[in-house]
C-alpha cells in the first residue's frame, strides 16, 4: 500500500519501471508495484484500481509497451491522476506505445512522459503530491538545486579542457 501505485503490463517492463520506484524511494514517498495487463487480465487490473482508491492512494504511474492501452484504461476507471510511461519494446521500439498513450481522446487525460521516462513519471508524481505538502516541496527544491550544481560542475570540467570552441 502506498501513495503512488506503479503498475505495468508485464514483468518485461520492470527493468524500466524500477527507476520510478527508486526515485520515489529517494523522496521518501510510499508506493506499491503491480504487474497487471489491460488486455490479458482486465478484471484483475480494474480490481487493483478499486483497491488502490479504497486505500487512499493518490497518483498512478502506468507503464506499458506496444499497443499500450493500460494507462488509458486505468484513467477511464478512476479520477486519480494517471501518468503513462511508454515502454520501448517490440518492432516499433516504443513509438507505438508513445502514440497510444499520448493520444488520449478528449475527456480522459493521461499525463504522458518520454519513452522509458519512468524517472520523470516519478518526479511528476512527487510534484503532484507536493501540492499542499511543504516538506516534499522542500525536497524537490533541494533536488533541483543539486541538479543545477551538477551542471555547473560539468561546465567547469569542459572549460578546464581549454579547447578553443
Ligand atoms: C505490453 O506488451 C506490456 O506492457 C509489455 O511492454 C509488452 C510485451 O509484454 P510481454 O510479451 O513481454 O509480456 O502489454
Amino acid at each position: 500500500m502506498g501513495d503512488v501505485g506503479i503498475i505495468m503490463g508485464s514483468d518485461s517492463d520492470f527493468g524500466i519501471m524500477e527507476e520510478a520506484a527508486k526515485t520515489l524511494q529517494s523522496f521518501g514517498v510510499s508506493y506499491e508495484v503491480k504487474v497487471s495487463s489491460a488486455h490479458r487480465t482486465l478484471e484483475r487490473t480494474l480490481a487493483w484500481v478499486r483497491a488502490f482508491e479504497a486505500q487512499d492512494g493518490s497518483v498512478i504511474i502506468a507503464g506499458a509497451g506496444m499497443a499500450a492501452h493500460l494507462p488509458g484504461v486505468i484513467a477511464g476507471a478512476t479520477t486519480l491522476p494517471v501518468i503513462g510511461v511508454p515502454i520501448s519494446s517490440g518492432a516499433l521500439q516504443g513509438v507505438d506505445a508513445l502514440y497510444a498513450i499520448v493520444q488520449m481522446p478528449s475527456g480522459v487525460p493521461v499525463a504522458t512522459v518520454a519513452i522509458n521516462g519512468a524517472r520523470n513519471a516519478a518526479l511528476l508524481a512527487v510534484q503532484i503530491l507536493a501540492v499542499g505538502n511543504p516538506e516534499l516541496r522542500e525536497k524537490l527544491t533541494a533536488y533541483r538545486a543539486k541538479m543545477a550544481a551538477g551542471i555547473e560542475a560539468k561546465d567547469k570540467a569542459v572549460q578546464s579542457l581549454k579547447i578553443n570552441f
